[in-house]
C-alpha cells in the first residue's frame, strides 16, 4: 500500500530544529517525555540525508558517502515539541564485529523499550530488494509498540517503472512477515515524499 493518507489538518511546518544530544547508550537519553520519531535502516541508506531534507537543513544531521557515519543515537529537537532520532546504521559490515553487535543491541533496546517512541521510519534503498538487515529490522518492528512506516530512499535514481517494482518488492517481504506497513517513496535529493512523511507525523503525534 502506498500513500492514501487523507489529512484534514494543516501541514506540519518546521519552525525550529536543533541538535540536542548524541547518546552511546540508552542510559543517557532525554527524560523530558517528548514524543520521538526514529529513523532506522542499514548503513548508507540515506537516514541522515532524509532528516536534513525533512527539516530543510543542509547539514544538521551529518551525512557521508562512507557508510557507518552515524555511530550514536542523535537527537534533534523539532519545534520544541518532539524529537527526530537518527539511529546508527544497522549491521554495517565494515565496522568491527564488536561495534556492529553494540549498535544492533543499542537499536534493539531503543526500538523495543523506548516509551516515548511513536513512529519508526524504516529506510530501505529503493534500488535493491530488502535484504537480511531489512528483514531483521522488520522483525524488530513487529515487536515494537511504535507505528512502523517504510520509506524507500534515493528514488531520484529510478524510473517510474522501477519505483513501482521497488514498492512491490517491499510489499512481498511485508506479506511474508505478516506485517502491514505504509510505504512512502522518498528522495533526499528532489524532496519526493517529504509532505507525506510530515503528514504522518502530524496525524500520529498530535
Ligand atoms: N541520489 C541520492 N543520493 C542520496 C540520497 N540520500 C542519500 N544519498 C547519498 O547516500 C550516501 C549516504 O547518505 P547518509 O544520509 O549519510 O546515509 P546514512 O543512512 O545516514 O548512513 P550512516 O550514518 O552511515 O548509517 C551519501 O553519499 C548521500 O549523498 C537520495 O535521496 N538521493
Ligand atoms: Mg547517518
Amino acid at each position: 500500500m502506498t500513500g492514501g493518507r487523507v489529512s484534514s489538518h494543516a501541514p506540519m511546518q518546521i519552525q525550529s530544529a536543533e541538535f540536542q544530544l548524541g547518546a552511546v547508550s540508552t542510559a543517557t537519553l532525554p527524560v523530558d517525555g517528548r514524543p520521538e520519531i526514529a529513523f532506522v535502516g542499514r548503513s548508507n541508506v540515506g537516514k541522515s540525508s532524509l532528516i536534513n531534507r525533512l527539516l530543510r537543513r543542509k547539514n544538521i544531521a551529518r551525512t557521508s558517502s562512507t557508510p557507518g557515519k552515524t555511530q550514536e543515537i542523535n537527537y534533534y529537537l523539532i519545534n520544541d515539541n518532539l524529537f527526530f532520532v537518527d539511529l546508527p546504521g544497522f549491521g554495517y559490515a565494515r565496522v568491527s564485529k564488536k561495534q556492529r553487535a553494540k549498535s544492533k543491541k543499542l537499536i534493539g533496546n531503543y526500538v523495543l523499550h523506548r516509551e516515548e517512541l511513536r513512529i519508526v521510519f524504516h529506510l530501505v534503498d529503493s534500488r535493491h530488494p530488502p535484504g537480511e538487515i531489512d528483514r531483521d529490522i522488520l522483525h524488530l518492528l513487529k515487536q515494537s509498540e511504535a507505528v512502523p512506516i517504510v520509506l524507500l530512499t534515493k528514488t531520484d535514481k529510478l524510473s517510474g517503472n522501477h519505483r513501482h517494482r521497488a514498492v512491490q518488492a517491499v510489499e512481498s517481504v511485508l506479506q511474508e512477515i505478516n506485517l502491514e506497513v505504509p510505504i512512502i517513496l522518498t528522495s533526499a535529493k528532489d524532496g519526493r515524499g517529504r509532505s507525506e512523511v510530515l503528514d504522518w507525523i502530524t496525524s500520529l503525534v498530535a
